[in-house]
């Protein structure tokens, strides 16, 4: 029986269809249709290759594969030795979405783990911690669309070397407002001396992130980042918000919200396809960018090409480090001065 021919769709990377049984030999169960990817030296088996993830543009898991193959040296970067939550949709984003902390036992020996803690719950859990382009690739057969990585890495899960700037416009905010707030961050961050790296969210928002010494744990990360974002709000106070109720919000502001930085909360990875029908990719932009870029358009079916011209936007992130002291010393500041903290999502008295 003839092959189908191997598909060539990037370095290192080929996606071989399996060679179905020939017709009438009744052997076992018919088998769903699957594919073998091959990623540098391992293969990952990929099963319901057609099944369709975004049904608004069609598009399948295979061509899920196919695209973080494309943005592979990303996508890793972006994950490296971080612990790593994933947005699984068994059945494509118009169905259930599963949250899994937890790689599964089964998972192949060359996978690579890393424990963190949950001191809330008293639990911990062994997350997926990508090195390499592979485990991508087997969290996609996992059904895995977002990949949402702590702001740690492996060497110490306690420490934050990434600070998190997720500016979410309110519902009735305009793209206008969004842009128009980061480039006052990005002012900031320069009077600062700190060098941030703004993707779009895949959604309608803007993040800029930026790479902190692994110095201080998730609290003063946050404090941190709390007392960047009052500093914004200052600058605009007609186009920012950092109040915590959500329905004493501006519904036309952006909500800089640095409760991102708490534990155990992520966001999704620059490179990440989104878990939504159009398929929307987080993509990292230059700051010229952030008055052009249209949100939408960044998606599974677009990035690749921008990758393959551009290369990844973000990759001198971690040549960039900064070191949050001052940001900590205007946290005293607001704090002497009575400014209050609303308090961490999820946790017991918060608001
Ligand atoms: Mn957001």
């Amino acid at each position: 029986m003839r092959e189908a021919p191997a598909r060539s769709i990037g370095p290192g990377a080929v996606v071989r269809p399996t060679p179905s049984r020939p017709p009438g030999t009744v052997t076992q169960m018919a088998k769903a249709p699957a594919a073998e990817v091959q990623v540098g030296e391992r293969t990952v088996r990929v099963t319901n290759p057609d099944r369709v993830y975004f049904p608004a543009t069609g598009a399948t898991k295979l061509d899920l594969v196919e695209y973080y193959l494309a943005v592979g040296p990303g996508i890793v970067n972006a994950l490296r030795e971080r612990p790593c939550m994933l947005h699984r949709f068994p059945t494509g984003v118009a169905g259930d979405k599963v949250h899994q902390k937890r790689v599964p036992a089964g998972a192949p020996p060359w996978l690579e783990i890393v424990r963190v803690h949950f001191p809330r719950y008293g639990q911990h859990a062994d997350e997926l911690c990508v090195t390499e382009l592979a485990h991508v690739v087997w969290a996609v057969q996992m059904s895995t669309v977002e990949f949402h990585p702590w702001n740690s890495r492996r060497a110490d899960t306690e420490k934050p070397d990434e600070w998190r700037i997720d500016l979410d416009p309110m519902p009735a905010c305009p793209l206008a407002t969004v842009r128009r707030v980061a480039h006052v961050a990005h002012e900031v961050l320069d009077e600062l001396g700190a060098v941030g790296w703004p993707k779009t969210s895949g959604g309608n928002g803007l993040h800029v992130y930026v790479r902190i010494e692994p110095a201080f744990g998730f609290t003063d990360v946050r404090r941190a980042a709390l007392a960047f974002a009052r500093e914004v709000e200052r600058r605009a106070p007609d186009a920012v918000t950092t109040t915590w109720w959500r329905k004493d919000r501006d519904p036309t502001a952006v909500f800089v919200d640095y409760n991102q930085n708490a534990r155990d909360h992520t966001m999704a990875a620059a490179y990440s396809v989104r878990g939504v029908p159009e398929a929307t990719v987080s993509t990292p932009i230059t700051w010229d960018e952030v008055d052009t870029v249209e949100p939408g358009d960044c998606t599974l079916h677009t990035v690749p090409r921008r990758f393959a011209e551009l290369g990844d936007l973000h990759a001198g992130i971690d040549g960039a480090v900064f070191a949050i002291d001052e940001l900590l010393e205007w946290a005293d500041r607001d704090e002497r001065a009575g400014e209050t903290d609303g308090g961490v999502p999820d946790e017991p008295g918060a608001g």
